[in-house]
């Protein structure tokens, strides 16, 4: 059962590690987007969060690119790990450390557990004949090579039958054991789809994994040894799992691994990080990760990205829509409308301008520059008094004045019993946001910041501080009820701000600079940590609410509305 009282545990999250042998493209930037998302979500709530990303640097694919490149794979590597490192520094990732598997961190550790499983007799040599798929570089079983007909699943390319003698991991061992974590959700394998098709093909059995690839006539010299035997180097997949716990074993991020251990990862290799990692973790004698998340795939205008089809959303083309409409409305609408759950999603311009315009231009854009505009018309660009939230009440003196006001004005109200309690509202809404980061279910958490903007709009409707401004000299209490009215909504959309942070860290800081809240350590820098967790921050009129006498600084909009009719940034089309 999820709950709002925040987990006390370290969290630790982390993305795949890419392969080098190209650029990083959407994919990447999203699986490392929704890390980033809900690891500022989790640090907002209080928690010690450890973030990371990096890449996967042995693959034979990276030394064949390299070759074609006229670069040592190791060049190559670093030409393409550096690009990857700059478009999540563009991104504003905040991963805490950034691994490259060519590291002696990670290489020293990776050889360790493969000498400590040959050691146990988890790990042995023998003859392996299979389907393997030199795209994704792994192999199918017969009844997965048959199902896609003998092509590779996620490429099409043709599957290439192998016999090696190799060394392998005895997955069936752990069979029993990986269903009852699944089950019992000791693993929790999320979405829920996801897990029902893992336990579905755990009951056509398993066998065992090669962890080595014997390295054949004209091979580069690339990869790590199979300790004990050089004519083998290890797997790179195998090697490359390693990473989430050689980052971490270590006396400094040991705790880290102890904590909640949160693996993020697209469903093209659920199975590994499922199955493989989890049953390889037990015969190392180390806890299993908490929970293994595999979101769904983007594709662009309707169509599978691929690289013949050459319609890869690329990095370029992620900037050139963040110049255009900043980078938090790239966060944004990556992160709101991306397939976090099982099913795919399509980055097409036309709707990108209409999540824009709706989300952030017309909604929290609007509504803090409206509330901002009329405490500067107001009330001198100042917090005047403040308010309980609550309108409608037998002391809600602040909603019938502004009831008297649209009467005066000769408007009425759609429905004068109406009651609004505001703080109550924002209250349960950060309470359901935090429930939904339990299961990384993100755009819940997000839509609750929203929703809160939304009922402050309604609420500005229906109280109309615009018109109540035009009557107080008539009124005996309209200046206290405008207050009222707009400390109210102001309050609202402070705590909105916060939920709203994780996906928007630039523009929620620019906020609060305008509006002089003290959330960040360090105002001026959005990556900066908070000062209080969010349970003291989202308090209604407490510690790090607004105060009277607060200087509302009115700002430029925090969003532009966009012009559907304009090209898509980085392309010559018209939506
Ligand atoms: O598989 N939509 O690396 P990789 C969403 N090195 N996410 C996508 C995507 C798309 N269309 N395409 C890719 C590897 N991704 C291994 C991983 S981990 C121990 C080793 C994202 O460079 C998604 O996260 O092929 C997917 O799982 C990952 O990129 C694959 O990255």
């Amino acid at each position: 059962m999820p709950s709002n009282k925040p987990n006390q545990k370290p969290y630790y999250i982390t993305t795949p590690i890419y392969y080098v042998n190209d650029r990083p493209h959407i994919g990447h930037c999203y699986t490392t987007l929704i890390a980033d998302v809900a690891a500022r979500a989790q640090r907002l709530i209080g928690r010690d969060v450890f973030f990371l990303t990096g890449t996967d640097e042995h693959a034979e694919k990276v030394s064949k690119t390299a070759a074609e490149n006229g670069k040592t794979p190791y060049e190559w590597a670093t030409i393409n790990a550096e690009r990857f490192k700059e478009a999540f520094a563009f991104m504003n990732f905040s991963n805490d450390d950034f691994v490259r598997t060519t590291e002696d961190r990670h290489k020293i550790k990776a050889v360790q557990y493969i000498q400590q499983l040959l050691d146990q007799g988890d790990i042995e040599l023998g003859d392996y004949e299979g389907w393997y798929d030199p795209s994704q570089e792994e192999y199918l079983t017969e009844m997965v090579a048959k199902e896609n007909d003998f092509k590779s699943p996620v490429t099409g390319k043709p599957l290439e039958k192998r016999v090696e003698q190799n060394y392998f991991f005895k997955l069936e061992k752990y069979e029993g054991s990986l269903r009852e974590q699944i089950e019992s959700g000791e693993i929790r394998v999320l979405p829920e789809a996801r897990k029902n098709e893992v336990l579905g093909r755990l009951k056509q059995g398993l066998r065992h994994v090669p962890v080595s690839r014997k390295i054949k006539e004209g091979d580069a010299d690339w990869g790590i040894s199979m300790p004990g035997d050089d004519q083998h180097r290890i797997y790179v997949w195998i090697e490359a799992l390693c990473n989430y716990l050689t980052i971490v074993d270590n006396d400094e991020r040991k705790e880290y691994w102890q904590g909640e251990v949160v693996h993020l990862m697209a469903k093209d290799i659920i199975w590994f990080h499922a199955i493989v990692w989890p049953a390889m973790l037990k015969a190392l004698k180390k806890p299993a990760p908490k929970t293994v998340y595999a979101h769904a795939y983007w594709i662009a205008e309707g169509q599978k990205m691929s690289k013949s089809l050459g319609n890869f959303i690329e990095i370029d083309q992620l900037q050139a829509y963040a110049e255009k409409y900043s980078l938090d409305a790239v966060r944004w609408f990556l992160t709101t409308q991306g397939p976090l759950g099982a099913n795919d999603a399509d980055f097409a311009h036309a709707r990108f301008i209409e999540v824009y315009n709706a989300d952030l231009a017309n909604s929290i854009g609007n509504s803090t520059s409206r509330v901002g505009n009329m405490f500067n018309k107001y009330f001198d660009g100042q917090v005047k008094g403040t308010c309980n939230g609550q309108f409608g009440f037998p002391d809600g003196s602040s909603l019938q004045t502004a009831l008297i006001a649209l009467e005066n004005a000769g408007k009425k109200a759609d429905d004068p019993d109406r009651t609004f309690k505001l703080a109550e509202f924002a209250g349960q809404a950060v309470d359901n946001a935090v429930c939904a980061l339990e299961t990384v279910d993100l755009s819940t958490m997000l839509d609750e910041g929203r929703s809160i903007v939304r009922h402050v709009d309604e609420f500005i409707s229906y109280s109309a501080p615009f018109t109540l401004a035009k009557q107080l000299e008539t009124l005996d209490d309209g200046e206290h009820a405008l207050s009222s009215i707009l400390y109210s909504c102001a309050e609202a959309l402070r705590i909105a701000s916060l939920l709203l942070y994780p996906a928007m860290p630039e523009k929620m800081a620019e906020l609060w600079r305008n509006w002089n809240c003290n959330h960040l350590i360090d105002p001026n820098d959005p990556n900066s940590g908070f000062v209080a967790p969010l349970s003291e921050l989202a308090k209604w009129g407490g510690e790090y609410g607004l105060k009277p006498g607060q200087a509302i600084v009115k700002g430029e909009a925090l969003f532009m509305r966009a012009d559907a009719k304009e090209p898509a940034p980085g392309s010559e089309q018209t939506a």
